[in-house]
């Protein structure tokens, strides 16, 4: 362990994934829009779904959907005050309502996913360069809470804000679905990044290139931070990267969740960790997922090293988690799962308990 630094008085301080929650950002799904298609879209999104964003573009997500995702999150916050965490959210806005750029314009998608566009470095909150069009202003939803953390003594900053113009663009490749050979929709134009590509063990981030993040965003942040600070980049098999934490989940120190699907090595960064493959994702295959994949089911959010909360349906992965010491709290979620996360995405870890260390 390096030497600790105190404890920081800011309302925001976050070191890694597993330290005591204190106070989280739960997104909402109000107003939630179909986003424009886009070469950026198709690179991400489930190919059976092309069709549902071409014809829905622009219009709101089917309200019964956003009903019963609602009644999720309501449930999930329930549990998170229950075990004793100050929850937040987001305001939701009108996401179909157009703007633009002097390049282009676009309307909106939603403030569910904190996950995305914030990224909690120790006691700095960072307001990520996002490579959608369609969440260039998503961060708005979050800047009454961002602008009283400030006043309560946070410390602030955003990523140059991207411009998305057409150079940021390239066109999907034959092999697109090929995770063997991964070439991303975005270029090296300008620094893009979603904070969800990133984990954090304290003075160690890990990140992955994806369709949304690129290696000018890796190195902006590399650079941002500095020293004490290493950002470790690894490859994984994933046929549509955009975000990591359905492909790895650190539990705790030493102790990794991966996807036996996209991760066939265990990058060399975690071989002195144990490893627990995730079980196949056991909610039904006919649920409807707008956005992501199923192994959305392995997309955990710690309260503290034991406490972690879990999809209801997921019984062999609560099983496991048992067995390897864990606390599993369970929570319906698979209405939420449809706008494309789970509990890490949905939730922005504003305070965790605890200093930064090195665990490597
Ligand atoms: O499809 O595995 C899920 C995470 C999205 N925030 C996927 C990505």
């Amino acid at each position: 362990m390096n030497s600790p630094v105190a404890s920081s008085p800011s309302p925001v301080c976050s070191h890694n994934e597993w330290d005591p929650l204190e106070e989280v950002i739960v997104g909402v799904v109000d107003g939630a829009a179909v986003p424009p298609w886009s070469d950026a879209l198709e690179a991400t999104v489930p190919s059976d779904q092309k069709a549902f964003f071409q014809t829905n573009a622009g219009r709101p997500f089917p309200a019964e959907r956003i009903a019963a995702a609602r009644r999720d999150l309501d449930e999930f916050v329930h549990i998170l005050q229950g075990e004793g965490v100050t929850v937040q959210r987001p305001e939701g806005h009108d996401f179909t309502r157009r703007y633009g750029t002097p390049q282009w314009e676009s309307t909106g998608l939603y403030a569910a996913m904190p996950r995305d566009l914030l990224l909690v470095v120790g006691d700095e909150i960072i307001e990520t360069p996002l490579a959608w069009r369609s969440r260039h202003f998503e961060v708005h939803s979050f800047r009454p809470l961002l602008k009283e953390y400030f006043r309560r003594g946070a410390r602030w900053t955003a990523a140059p804000s991207p411009e998305l113009s057409d150079a940021l663009y390239t066109q999907p490749s034959e092999d697109i679905e090929d995770p063997d050979r991964f070439e991303s929709i975005i270029t090296e134009y300008e620094p893009t990044f979603d904070a969800a590509d990133f984990l954090r063990f304290g003075y160690d981030l890990v990140v992955q290139r994806s369709h949304v993040t690129n290696a000018f965003g890796i190195e902006w942040l590399r650079r941002h931070l500095g020293a004490p600070y290493r950002i470790h980049e690894i490859t994984l098999r994933d046929s549509h990267p955009m975000h990591i934490d359905a492909s790895l989940m650190p539990l705790a120190p030493g102790k990794l969740l991966i996807n036996p699907e996209r991760v066939p090595t265990v990058p060399d960064i975690f071989r002195t960790w144990d490893v627990l493959a995730a079980p196949p994702p056991a909610f039904s295959v006919t649920h409807p997922l707008y956005m992501s994949s199923r192994w959305v089911s392995m997309n955990l959010l710690m309260l503290d090293e034991e406490r972690v909360i879990v999809e209801r349906q997921e019984h062999e992965l609560i099983q496991k988690l048992r067995d390897w010491g864990f606390k599993p709290i369970s929570c319906n979620f698979t209405n939420f799962y449809a706008f494309g996360g789970s509990f890490h995405c949905a939730t922005l870890d504003v305070r965790r308990r605890g200093d930064a260390a090195s665990y490597f």
